[in-house]
């Protein structure tokens, strides 16, 4: 092995071992291409095995489609409120990754995350029991307006083998799934109740989300991964068609 690659595998070692640093100090990372030389797969093989998601396969294109320019959904243009992937999974993936092809030339399109468990903590007395006690009917269709759901009964904050595990959906909250149809935004038609313990938290993560939130404009190339049982993450609306992404599960141990 010349002196040159050995350099290049260390290198690439070390810098594995500050971005894993990075992850379980801040709850997310941004690996550059320097730590992709082996492909994506390679790199998330660090952290767990490449799961499949709704569709069924191990990759998810988030990329603009026709059909959902009214709903906030990973394949338009519109932002996302906060929410943990997969709710509705027991475990959902401990980690979440985005490849970036091609960011947003915009200005916008950045994905936005925040410590949940420190959302936990900002939480009145009362919301804090609601979260830890009251179980709370997760559901997601793969597509918004499609007729199977997949559902979990299960509280925000929970323990499961030892681990702490947080679950949240925005859209969940206000409008009844993970997912939701154009027929469901415009029932709810901004008509919260406003003791609705749901309605609240939504409320209160969107506003925490506005002042607490790490914003990441993921640059070409790169790979974003952070901690699906820990971190929130919300999406901003963008106008750049091009915008490009592909999202991993990754399910450890
Ligand atoms: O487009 C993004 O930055 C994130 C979208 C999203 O929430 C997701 O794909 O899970
Ligand atoms: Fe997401």
């Amino acid at each position: 092995m010349s002196n040159a690659i050995a350099f290049d595998m260390a290198d690439t070692a070390s810098l594995f071992d500050a971005t894993c640093d990075e992850l379980d100090r801040q709850g997310w990372t941004v690996l550059p291409p320097q730590a992709l030389g082996n492909g994506v797969r390679v790199a998330l093989e660090r952290f767990g095995k490449i799961v499949p998601q709704y569709n069924g396969e191990d990759t998810w294109e988030v990329k603009v489609k026709p059909g959902f320019e009214k709903v906030p959904y990973s394949q338009s243009r519109n932002g996302i409120g906060p929410h943990t992937e997969v709710p509705v999974g027991s475990p959902p993936p401990r980690y979440l990754a985005l490849h970036c092809h091609r960011q947003a030339r915009c200005g916008q399109g950045h994905t936005r995350l925040a410590d949940g468990v420190a959302f936990c903590r900002s939480l009145d007395a009362e919301l804090q029991r609601y979260i830890h006690e009251v179980p709370v009917r997760f559901a997601a269709t793969l597509v918004p307006g499609a007729t199977s759901r997949q559902t979990l009964s299960v509280p925000i904050l929970s323990d499961e083998n030892g681990r702490s595990i947080f679950r949240f959906s925005y859209n969940q909250f206000l409008y009844g799934d993970v997912n939701p149809s154009e027929a469901a935004l415009n029932d709810a038609s901004g008509q919260f109740d406003p003791n609705d313990p749901l309605a609240r938290l939504a409320t209160l993560a969107a506003a925490y989300f506005e002042s607490d939130a790490a914003p990441v404009l993921i640059p070409d190339g790169h790979l974003l991964v952070w901690d699906n049982h820990r971190m929130i993450h919300s999406r901003s609306t963008f106008s750049d068609h091009a915008r490009h992404l592909t999202r991993y599960w990754v399910q450890s141990s």
